[in-house]
């Protein structure tokens, strides 16, 4: 858990919506039901602050969480979870603006179901924060589904796959893997 505490700062449908005052950012990425959501509450300790659903395409907005008043987790929608193209592409090119806004993002959170292999959209996106030179995290989610030593053969391939990556395995189910993430989170962030 992170040296709370951690609120909700409130949504933003655009950029000019976001925050102004400069603060660093910790952005959760990744594809709708990644679990990025349940992993601002894991961190925050708090089940209720950001809304998890099992319908994908729950987090529409770019939401923002101030820790102290240091630094934000930004919660991202996540890409590919619809049909309808209209929709998609708004949600897609907020997303994009975003990241090309020149906003202060310290590190990206890439947050990856642990079961299956990267989509187009999440190679994309390494493609693009590594060409931007933005720094980023692997978070391999949902880890409580498999079995200790599935679980260690697949963070190897990860390991073996993009080896210049920060690697954590989480569970917000069972609560595994969130301190070591807070901690790292918390030693990345620090100013003095
Ligand atoms: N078993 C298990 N389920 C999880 C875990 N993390 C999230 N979930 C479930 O996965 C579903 C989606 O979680 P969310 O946190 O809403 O996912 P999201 O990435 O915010 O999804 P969008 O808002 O659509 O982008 C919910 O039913 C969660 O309860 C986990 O570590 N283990
Ligand atoms: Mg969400």
């Amino acid at each position: 858990m992170l040296k709370g505490p951690v609120r909700f700062v409130g949504p933003a449908h655009k950029l000019a919506a976001c925050p102004q005052d400069g603060l660093p950012e910790v952005v959760l990425a990744g594809r709708s039901n990644a679990g990025k959501s349940s992993l601002v509450n894991s961190l925050a300790g708090s089940q209720k602050l950001a809304r998890v659903s099992r319908t994908p395409g729950k987090t529409r907005q770019l939401l923002y969480f101030r820790v102290r008043d240091d630094w934000y987790l930004t919660d991202l929608p996540g890409y590919g979870y619809t049909a309808q193209l209209a929709v998609r592409e708004s949600f897609s090119e907020l997303v994009d603006s975003y990241f090309q806004a020149d906003r202060p993002i310290r590190l990206v959170l890439l947050l990856l179901d642990i079961r299956h292999e990267p989509s187009q959209d999440d190679l994309g996106l390494m493609t693009f924060l590594h060409h931007h030179g933005l720094p980023y995290a692997l978070v391999l989610t949902k880890a409580d589904k498999l079995a200790s030593q599935a679980r260690r053969r697949r963070r190897e391939d990860f390991a073996r796959s993009y080896p210049e990556a920060e690697i954590f395995v989480i569970s917000n189910t069972k609560r595994e893997g969130i301190k070591e993430l807070a901690d790292w989170l918390e030693a990345e962030l620090r100013t003095d």
